[in-house]
């Protein structure tokens, strides 16, 4: 959702470019002062509007803070600076504005003088200011540009119903979602740390429609001790709360994951105060080697018995 942003140059690079285009602006009149004064007043236009266009790119064509999802708001909170980038964007809207309002009030003596060496010097003067008006945001083109370098790079994660899956590790998280993709689970770069973030999707045929569902796994964030878990791993899980409208959690009574059913009560117990607000769907994973008989969900990610109906239940929790 990040990769239509167009690239962002800093103040050096965005003059270079826009004075590199007016020089080919050629102009053919018998009268040679005629001649110059048409082409001093031209590429002094092309040379502001291509500033001016691409400074409104900058801004227009960055994502509204405020309007994306909340999980996104978190994640660029924590990795980027919310209120930088803001600033960020209204300096460069700033210099835009004042570029244009230098222009509008200065090229008025372009178009009435006749005299060259006039014109050229009034010429000298725009591309003064306007540069120097450039170069007082480029701190926020770079702040930008490297923002957008890492927006670039997280997870393209729907806004569509979601399902998070917590549970231990080697509990069968992985084999459910690849059992109830439609296609292969995505892998991402989780933005924070080193850890990856796995989006599979699902569809359902409402009559005419179909409805897209994600389900999301995050190793190393719901699969451990909240104890064990650092300040950014922390903000991370608050970010995933803001995605999921449903908690799948995943036993192993089993136990062929090495982590006694008792640890696994525990570790439930602690993710439902985490994401207090959310339903749970508990699931008893590996049934093909253990039936506990409880009035848990049942499930076997290696025979696939109960995934249909299990699929089936997470629709309807999720309409
Ligand atoms: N017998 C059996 N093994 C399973 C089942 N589901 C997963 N496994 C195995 O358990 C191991 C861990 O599964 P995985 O999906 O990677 O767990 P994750 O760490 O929670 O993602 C793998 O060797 C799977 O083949 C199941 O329903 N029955
Ligand atoms: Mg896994």
């Amino acid at each position: 959702m990040f990769r239509n942003i167009p690239p962002i140059l800093n103040a050096k690079q965005l003059l270079d470019q826009s004075i590199r285009r007016t020089k080919k602006i050629q102009i053919h009149d018998r009268d040679k002062r005629y001649e110059i004064k048409k082409i001093v007043i031209a590429r002094t236009e092309a040379f502001i509007n291509d500033l001016l266009v691409h400074l409104e790119s900058y801004v227009k064509n960055f994502p509204s803070l405020d309007r994306l999802p909340l999980f996104y708001q978190e994640i660029i909170d924590i990795k980027i600076d919310t209120n930088k980038l803001k600033k960020s964007l209204g300096a460069i809207d700033w210099a835009r504005k004042t570029v244009e309002m230098v222009y509008q009030t200065q090229s008025s003596s372009l178009t009435k003088s006749g005299n060259v060496e006039f014109l050229k010097q009034k010429q000298k003067e725009i591309y003064g200011r306007v540069s120097s008006i450039v170069k007082q945001v480029d701190k926020n083109l770079v702040f930008l540009a490297n923002a957008q370098k890492i927006l670039r790079a997280f997870p393209d994660i729907e806004d569509v119903p979601t399902v998070v899956i917590a549970g231990y590790p080697n509990v069968g998280k992985s084999s459910l979602i690849r059992q109830l993709s439609a296609a292969k689970p995505e892998v991402a770069q989780y933005p924070f740390t080193t850890k990856q973030i796995f989006v599979g999707h699902m569809e359902k045929k409402i009559r005419y429609e179909k409805k897209r569902y994600q389900i999301i796994d995050t190793p190393g964030l719901l699969d451990r001790p909240l104890s064990e878990r650092n300040n950014i791993e922390r903000q991370a899980i608050a970010a995933l709360r803001h995605l999921a409208d449903l908690v799948v959690f995943i036993f192993d009574p089993s136990e062929t994951s090495g982590y006694q059913m008792t640890e696994q009560q525990l570790m439930l117990v602690n993710i439902q105060k985490l994401f207090n607000d959310i339903p749970f769907l508990i699931v008893e994973n590996k049934v093909d080697i253990k039936d506990t008989g409880s009035a848990n969900r049942k499930i076997s990610c290696m025979t696939g018995a109960g995934i249909e109906e299990l699929r089936k239940e997470i629709f309807s929790l999720l309409n």
